[in-house]
């Protein structure tokens, strides 16, 4: 894989600051060298234009700093076409979770049937009516789907980025109410922790992977929002949930993501230094993209 770095220092999709750190840390921790000797070639195309950083605090919409995220979102998803028509693999660091609605937006210019995994403790399935938050990062999934507050639906294109039966959610322990409507109403997949525990990563994996081969999908896109693990591992995310997915467990998704190799684009999002210990959340990022990108133990 010839992979290119978008670094995405986005904040705005919800309250904590910091998380607009997240690309540096990633990159403190030594991605590109720890890359470099797994795929063809690596190259880190720096950080994406945030736009007018002032936080709107009233205006016609619920949706915090919604100008600010669109224009993000407009400039990331412009990127990502352009990494895309240039065959490489686009590998994505956030930055909250917003920036997955530019991320989807770009990639859904090149993929017509794509397939999503969403690795993460929550199903970012909200809009400005189910929020209890107004956060933007808690509705990119939503937005893919044509769900949504139409400035951000419409970015890339009036239609919907991608199919409610092309994602699989793994990870889910921390679904708002109007979320879980929205999964029965759809047809999400979802592997919430239930299933993790009961069943254990690899026959989880097993089953994720064949449920998007199935598919047809032309293309399958991981969102990986660092609070899908659990707080112990990864403690530096602005809203952690206890019992997520283990360090080990991760590991284990990664590896096997890559012996499918099943991926054409990445995005590791939600790394908050300032919450972190000693960067210890960018570091596992990095480690996972280890595995990810072809890392064996042996
Ligand atoms: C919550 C939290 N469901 C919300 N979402 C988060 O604000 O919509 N997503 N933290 O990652
Ligand atoms: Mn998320
Ligand atoms: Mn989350
Ligand atoms: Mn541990």
């Amino acid at each position: 894989k010839d992979i290119s770095i978008i670094g995405v220092p986005m904040d705005l999709g919800q309250t904590r600051r910091g998380v607009d750190m997240g690309p540096s840390a990633i990159r403190y921790a030594g991605v590109v060298e720890r890359l470099e000797n797994l795929t063809q070639t690596i190259e880190d195309l720096g950080d994406i234009e945030i736009g007018s950083r002032e936080r709107t605090t009233t205006g016609e919409s619920n949706l915090k700093n919604l100008k600010a995220v669109a224009e993000a979102s407009e400039n990331l998803a412009s990127k990502v076409d352009e990494v895309l028509s240039n065959g490489r693999f686009p590998l994505v660091f956030g930055g909250d979770h917003s920036i997955a609605i530019g991320t989807i937006a770009g990639l859904a210019k090149h993929y017509s049937n794509m397939g999503v995994i969403w690795y993460d403790a929550h199903g970012d399935l909200n809009t400005g009516e189910t929020s209890p938050s107004g956060n933007i990062h808690g509705m990119p999934l939503a937005v893919s789907l044509g769900i949504g507050d139409s400035t951000l639906t419409k970015i890339g294109g009036d239609h919907a980025k991608i199919r409610p039966e092309n994602i699989v959610i793994i990870g889910a322990r921390s679904l708002d109410e109007g979320e879980k409507v929205l999964i029965k109403e759809k047809g999400i997949k979802v592997f919430t922790m239930h299933e993790i525990d009961r069943m254990g990563m690899a026959a989880v994996m097993e089953e994720a992977i064949a449920y998007l081969r199935e598919r047809d999908t032309d293309g399958v896109h991981l969102s990986l929002d660092l609070d899908g693990l659990d707080p112990h591992d990864a403690p530096g995310v602005g809203t952690p949930v206890l019992g997520g997915i283990s360090y080990r467990e991760s590991h284990l998704a990664m590896e096997m993501l890559e012996e499918a190799n099943i991926l054409t684009s990445a995005e590791f999002v939600e790394v908050n230094p300032i919450l972190d210990e000693r960067n210890k959340t960018a570091t596992v990022a990095v480690a996972l993209m280890g595995s990810l990108f072809g890392e064996k133990l042996l």
